[in-house]
């Protein structure tokens, strides 16, 4: 599905050279190449005011507004993902950059209309509370998020996460992967683990090996 993609440089405070962003450029043209509709604003080079971004907003149609953020930009940011949401709840927010990198749960928690703070732990924590006010009984996560998601879903929700295998199998495709025994020690109720043990030459063998990990940590 191709999104409509506007990504922000915002309207900022204070005296500043003007240049382009590495950052948000390399993004949007990963996005384009994925086949996005990409836009990109540089409002203090357009020297735009609020209501020339909310008007540029309300004529764009856009299903994603993402916005690089300095922390200086912080509560600038928040008043642009505020009109966009007032324009249309349903358009995506996203902010990325130097201030989220750092500070993610900071950013999280002040600003009420942003749905994704552009970093993998930010994400994962809106979604399991989320999850957790919608009423799942389960979530499925990666192991390396495994005890972000207990702290957050508490002693009751199931947790299953696949991407696990023993310490040295190939980890194939897999980036973001945990042994065994550290999944379960994170969190997970449930390890999904398939090729280590579907295509070793001993499947048996395979499932003793983990087996024996849980009680033994490689
Ligand atoms: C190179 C650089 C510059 C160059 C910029 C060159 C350019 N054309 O982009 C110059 C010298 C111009 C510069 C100037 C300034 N800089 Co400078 N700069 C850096 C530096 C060293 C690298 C930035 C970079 O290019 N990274 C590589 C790119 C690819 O990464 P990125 O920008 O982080 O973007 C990635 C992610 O953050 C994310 N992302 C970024 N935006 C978005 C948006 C969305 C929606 C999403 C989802 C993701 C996302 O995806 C990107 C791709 O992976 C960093 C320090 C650092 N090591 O990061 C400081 C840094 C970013 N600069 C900083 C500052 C303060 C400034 C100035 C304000 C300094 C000043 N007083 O004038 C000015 C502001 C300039 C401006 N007009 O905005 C601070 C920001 C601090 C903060 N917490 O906000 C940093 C972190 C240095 C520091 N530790 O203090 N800078």
């Amino acid at each position: 599905m191709s999104l409509r993609v506007l990504l922000v440089l915002p309207i900022r405070e204070g005296s500043f050279q003007v240049f382009p962003d590495l950052g948000i450029l390399y993004l949007g043209s990963v996005l384009k190449r994925e086949g996005h509709d990409v836009t990109m604003l540089d409002c203090p080079k357009e020297n735009m005011t609020f209501s020339e971004f909310r008007t540029f907003v309300l004529q764009g149609n856009f299903d994603v507004v993402g916005f690089r953020c300095f922390s200086r930009d912080h509560n600038y940011v928040n008043h642009h993902t505020r009109i966009v949401k007032s324009i249309n709840p349903r358009i995506l927010t996203l902010v990325g950059g130097p201030h989220p990198s750092a500070l993610p749960e900071f950013v999280l928690s002040n600003m009420d209309d942003l749905d994704f703070d552009g970093t993998i732990a930010g994400l994962v924590e809106r979604r399991a509370r989320k999850a957790v006010a919608m009423g799942v009984d389960g979530i499925v996560a990666s192991p390396l998020e495994a005890a972000a998601v207990r702290r957050i879903v508490g002693p009751h929700t199931l947790i299953v996460t696949p991407g696990v295998r023993s310490a040295g199998a190939d980890a194939a495709d897999q980036k973001r992967v945990a042994t065994p025994f550290q999944a379960i020690r994170d969190g997970a109720d449930y390890v999904v683990i398939g090729r280590q043990i579907i295509r070793a030459a001993d499947p048996a063998a395979a499932v003793d090996r983990i087996l024996m990990e849980l009680a033994v940590p490689a």
